[in-house]
């Protein structure tokens, strides 16, 4: 069997065993549930494979939406249990009313990929033609308003008025969860007294509990969910009470991308008016992101929006601008040789020349641990598909063809160790094995 043909028959091996014939479980054991933008991923990468279930993917995802169009970072399978915190933790229906009763779901969010998804499968069912094509347009159309509606509560309840950045309560909401950008806002976050007795359920699941946030952490997530609780997951009263605050540029950078690509499916539909107006969410996201590069490093910074402070450490999250796109071409090229110099993923140390999470160069780096120095291969595959839409063809190849490399182990790790290479976190994590599937199908079609 060749290379490429082993790699991705394993990919689509791992996405048909984390199925429960509904949902893509996120991973096998250590989140044996749906996430919101885990989801999306998951679903690019079944459309390469199995349309139907790339549409069952995010149908199922979206059964789980709030009467307020907010889609939970978490749809929960009544069947699994094993992750913490669980449904008993959030009682979603019990504080909102907007919450459904069944399926339960969490009452916070995930970056909002969902549109890019859908995109992508439109994509994919076009080169096929026929009656998938037919199947998956009508399947998008019906979509279509609860995608809109998701977009509507991001303007409505998450735009942060001093910044344009959308604002974000819980650091699980970045999907970047202990990355360093969020080191000075939860050193505000003070746990009280009266924090519910827990035990985690996530370190059993690795091989080094090093790889995964502390327990210090895990408080400060915990105490987190009570405020949420506290105030009904009401954005409103959150904005108030809420002891972590922050204006994320890669969440912002996401929702301009996606509302852009809503934008032209609702054209696309002959819906003239939501166009323009998910065109103007994409543009104030977009100048809300380009305002906030930070002139001395060129990486854009998030803003803790109980202080009005800039963020400065050198995260990923950093090259937000070049996935909002629109970039001038000469931000556009300064970004990228800072992606491919010897700060990124030209560092001389790595193994292989691929972004980590966080700098090598930066004080709060650690190879090992989750989103503080990692190789984040769903990350990296949301880099090339963004230097694609920008024209960055050449460099989206190579990223490709070294995360191809990378992956070459066929463990489909959650993230990989940048400088040995050693695969962490989860094996045979579903959008590990998604990104794989549809960089194959680019590298095919090329
Ligand atoms: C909390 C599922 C999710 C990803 C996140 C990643 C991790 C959860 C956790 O796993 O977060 O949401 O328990 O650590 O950080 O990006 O969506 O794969």
């Amino acid at each position: 069997m060749s290379e490429s043909l082993s790699l991705a028959a394993r990919a689509a091996y791992i996405l048909r065993d984390n199925s429960t014939g509904l949902i893509t479980k996120a991973s096998p054991t250590l989140y044996p549930h749906q996430w919101s933008w885990d989801a999306a991923f998951n679903a690019i990468g079944l459309a390469t494979v199995d349309l139907p279930r790339a549409r069952l993917e995010l149908d199922a995802l979206f059964a789980g939406q709030w009467r307020n169009g907010m889609v939970p970072h978490i749809v929960f399978d009544p069947a699994a249990d094993g992750y913490w915190p669980g449904p008993a933790q959030w009682q979603c229906a019990r504080f909102n009313e907007d919450a459904p009763a069944a399926p339960a779901t969490s009452g916070i969010i995930d970056p909002p990929v969902h549109a890019i998804a859908v995109d992508r499968i439109l994509a994919v069912a076009a080169a096929k033609g026929g009656r998938e094509d037919e199947l998956t347009l009508g399947w998008a159309a019906h979509l279509y308003p609860k995608l809109l509606a998701w977009h509507r509560f991001l303007a409505r309840d998450r735009t942060d008025k001093s910044t344009g950045l959308i604002t974000l309560f819980h650091g699980w909401e970045s999907g970047t969860d202990n990355s360093p950008r969020w080191d000075i806002p939860y050193g505000n976050v003070l746990v009280g007294p009266d924090l519910p007795a827990y035990t985690r359920r996530d370190k059993a699941h690795v091989s080094s509990v090093g790889q995964r946030p502390t327990d210090r952490e895990y408080d400060r997530y915990l105490w987190l969910v009570e405020e949420a609780k506290e105030a009904g997951y009401d954005a409103g009263l959150l904005r108030e009470s809420g002891s972590f605050q922050v204006g994320d540029v890669l969440f912002t950078a996401i929702y301009a991308a996606a509302s852009d690509l809503l934008a032209s499916f609702a054209a696309r539909l002959r819906k003239p008016d939501d166009a323009a107006e998910l065109k103007d969410y994409a543009a104030q996201a977009r100048a809300a992101v380009f305002c906030h590069v930070d002139e001395a490093s060129g990486l854009a910074a998030d803003v803790d929006l109980r202080t009005g402070s800039w963020l400065r450490t050198e995260t990923v999250a950093g090259f937000a601008p070049l996935i909002a796109g629109g970039m001038p071409r000469y931000l556009r090229q300064r970004l990228v040789t800072l992606l491919t110099g010897p700060r990124w993923a030209g560092h001389p140390a790595l193994k292989w020349p691929l972004p980590p999470s966080t700098s090598p160069c930066s004080p709060a780096f650690n190879p090992e641990c989750y989103w503080r120095g990692p190789v984040w291969p769903v990350f990296t595959w949301l880099l090339t598909w963004a230097l694609h839409r920008s024209g960055e063809h050449a460099l989206a190849a190579r990223l490709r063809e070294t995360s191809l490399e990378q992956l070459g182990d066929e463990t489909y790790a959650e993230y990989y160790h940048p400088m040995t290479g050693a695969p962490l976190g989860s094996l045979n994590q579903s959008w590990t094995a998604a990104a794989a599937l549809d960089w194959l199908l680019d590298r095919e079609a090329a």
